[in-house]
């Protein structure tokens, strides 16, 4: 399939699938809620678009589109919203706290910022190691604001780690506009004060994503240390499963969807000349694909046995440390 059709099938697969994560959540199906990047699927298309599949990624609460750009089944990602054993953790990890080491996704962090210094550190072990890999670090406006993101920028840039960060400015962070809390119009420009290079892209033109991550993960893959990119974006859901998003106006959210990734990469397909057939066809292949998967996840067995498995060290091991 032709690399344009492989991208609007990977957005059009996140975007089915975070849709069917509502619905299932709405019939009391997942476990426990969940935050959806509908509207933000450049970002995570354009990103891996660049990346190698070797290299890891590290998410955050709202890190489904990373996951399934990533590689991810989609099946077992939503058999792990169900709690079945089925799922990449046998339905342990859910939304919040799903890794799937196959893929190089290291884990979702469900704790604000948390990834940041978890993918740091995963740069150290990747430099350490002298692996190649480069590591694609994802989160918030929100996060920007946290101790966390400073401290990782500083220690990441000492170091010239293999890591690129990139920052999703959705525009909120839940319910606070980041423009009502962030000293700087554009985060980017905060990678100055750690030496650091840094660009603002248009995270709802996929190619611009692919380009700009293309130059930061070379540099990083090359020993030029890491880069921050801020890709200004926007979720047209509300925060989480329980935010109807009300404190956003009407005309704000509407100017947004006008700029609808996955609308406008349709619309340049079509530029492009391939055929509607064609982009249809892909689009029902999408739609076949998450009915299934759904099939799958509902068909498939909750991990009730074994809930404390792999929870806690056994005693052996736990005795053997600090000796
Ligand atoms: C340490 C911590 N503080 C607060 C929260 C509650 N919380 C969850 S998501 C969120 C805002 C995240 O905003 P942003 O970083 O912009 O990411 P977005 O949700 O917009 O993708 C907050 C405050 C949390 N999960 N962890
Ligand atoms: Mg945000």
């Amino acid at each position: 399939m032709h690399t344009h059709l492989v991208y609007y099938q990977q957005m059009l697969r996140i975007r089915r699938c975070e849709e069917r994560i509502g619905w299932l959540f709405a019939r009391n199906l997942t476990m426990g809620t969940a935050h959806l990047s509908i509207g933000q699927e450049a970002c995570a298309v354009g990103v891996m678009a660049a990346a190698q599949p070797s290299d890891y990624a590290v998410s955050t609460h709202r890190g489904h589109g990373h996951l399934i750009a990533k590689g991810a089944d989609a099946a077992r990602v939503l058999a792990e919203f169900c709690g079945r054993a089925t799922g990449f953790c046998r339905g342990k990890g859910g939304s919040q706290h799903i890794a799937v080491r196959d893929v190089g996704y290291l884990v979702t962090k469900g704790n604000n910022g948390g990834g940041i210094r978890v993918a740091t550190c995963a740069a150290l072990s990747v430099k350490l190691r002298r692996s190649g890999q480069v590591v694609l670090c994802f989160f918030g406006d929100g996060a920007a604001n946290q101790g966390t993101f400073h401290e990782s920028l500083n220690m990441a840039a000492v170091w010239r780690l293999p890591i690129v960060f990139i920052c999703e400015n959705n525009q909120y962070a839940m319910y606070t506009p980041c423009d009502e809390v962030t000293s700087v119009r554009d985060i980017a420009v905060r990678a100055a004060g750690y030496g650091l290079p840094g660009a603002v892209v248009d995270g709802m033109d996929l190619l611009a994503v692919r380009e700009a991550a293309s130059e930061a993960i070379e540099r990083a893959r090359a020993g030029g240390g890491p880069t921050l990119l801020e890709a200004k974006t926007y979720r047209f859901c509300g925060h989480s499963k329980s935010d109807t998003g009300k404190y956003r106006a009407r005309e704000e959210v509407a100017a947004w969807e006008q700029r609808d990734p996955i609308r406008l990469w349709r619309a340049r397909l079509l530029g492009e000349g391939f055929d509607e057939d064609v982009v249809t066809a892909v689009e029902a292949a999408v739609e076949a694909e998450i009915e299934e998967a759904t099939r799958f996840a509902l068909a498939s067995p909750y991990a009730e046995d074994e809930a404390l498995d792999g929870a806690y060290a056994r005693a052996g091991v736990l005795a053997g440390v600090g000796r």
